[in-house]
């Protein structure tokens, strides 16, 4: 960000939508985290004649609701000195100014390509949606997708109102994961049924943490972390589920594909973060975490333990040996 004490001023010009409840914070509220997310100062004042211009500032005199990144969109075309008014690229006046001293009076344009609702016409359902929207994620896998994601987002718009922290949520589905796991163990058919069940269950609660974390504007380096370490405490244990499940037929060798298939889940995330630097450059399939807990669930509907473990242990390893091939011919993907 540029400078040390750059402003984020609301103009409340009269307009209520800076106080409408948008999926469990006002509109004045978001743009405060926003600041504070980016280091800003925050101002709210009720007209322009309040707006003090002198330091460099982002001043919004619209009830204008953007995603938090496009604020480093925004800061980068504050100009050396004077004032511009934000055109969106469609050719309408967005509500922005960025100034840096001088008057709002004879602002020259600039057209910025970002995504952007103005509440006050367009109203909070639009708000609720452009929000919810963003809520997926480029590196989610072909399960998240299809069917995780269109029930978790759902469940956190309900849960955004709540005072549920992104952390609750990430122990919560580790919890019933731990449930899932003492189900499959016992390997009886309503065991692994119950058991599959609840591991896609947690799969799905899996995606409430971060959504809930996206929409408050509550994310962090410690819950990004928590999310990863849990998820892999819980993977191991249901594989171990799993093997004790599957003990009772394949008694002589439940036990080695056990090992492979839990060394095939910790190597997926050991090597998911090269796969996602690919993915953003435009290798397409990303499989993961949803795939394997979809996979339990299948194993867990038919009673089939043993073929589990086999089914996750070629899946994860081909994967594997795939983005290590995908790496070897796109070393330049990777910039130091
Ligand atoms: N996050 C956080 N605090 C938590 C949990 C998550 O800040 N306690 C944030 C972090 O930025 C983290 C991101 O949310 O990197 C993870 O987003 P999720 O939507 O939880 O995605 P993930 O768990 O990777 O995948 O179908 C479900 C998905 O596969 C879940
Ligand atoms: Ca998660």
């Amino acid at each position: 960000m540029k400078g040390g004490n750059l402003k984020l001023v609301v103009v409340k010009n009269g307009f209520d939508a800076w106080d409408w409840n948008i999926l469990g914070m006002t509109l004045t509220e978001r743009m405060r985290r926003i600041a504070e997310i980016h280091g800003l100062e925050f101002q709210s004042v009720e007209s322009l004649e309040d707006v003090n211009l002198t330091g460099s500032s982002i001043v919004l005199t619209r009830p204008i609701l953007f995603d938090f990144k496009d604020l480093s969109t925004l800061n980068q075309h504050i100009p050396e000195s004077g004032c511009v008014e934000v055109y969106a690229s469609t050719g309408e006046f967005t509500g922005i100014y960025l100034c840096n001293g001088g008057g709002l009076s004879n602002a020259n344009k600039v057209s910025l390509d970002f995504c952007f609702v103005d509440v006050a016409t367009e109203g909070v359902k639009t708000a609720e949606r452009f929000l919810l929207k963003k809520l997926i994620k480029p590196s989610d896998g072909p399960i998240s997708r299809l069917i995780n994601r269109r029930i978790s987002i759902p469940i956190s718009r309900l849960l955004v109102r709540t005072s549920l922290t992104p952390n609750m949520l990430s122990l919560m589905s580790f919890i019933l994961a731990l449930v899932a796991a003492a189900a499959l163990a016992l390997g009886t058919k309503l065991g692994l049924l119950i058991g599959g069940i609840m591991a896609e269950v947690a799969s799905i609660l899996d995606g409430c943490d971060g959504e809930i974390a996206r929409l408050k504007l509550m994310f962090s380096e410690f819950g990004a972390w928590f999310d990863r370490v849990l998820d892999r405490y819980a993977d191991i244990l249901i594989i171990a589920a799993l093997s004790t499940a599957a003990m009772g037929g394949h008694p002589e060798t439940a036990w080695m594909w056990g090992l492979i298939a839990a060394a095939g889940s910790l190597l997926m995330s050991y090597t998911a973060n090269i796969c996602d630097i690919m993915y953003l450059n435009g290798i397409p399939i990303r499989l993961g975490r949803d795939l394997r807990l979809f996979i339990v669930f299948f194993g867990g509907l038919f009673g089939k333990p043993f073929e589990t473990l086999i089914v996750i242990s070629f899946v994860s390893h081909i994967e594997v040996i795939r983005r290590i091939g995908a790496f070897a011919h796109n070393r330049s993907c990777i910039r130091h």
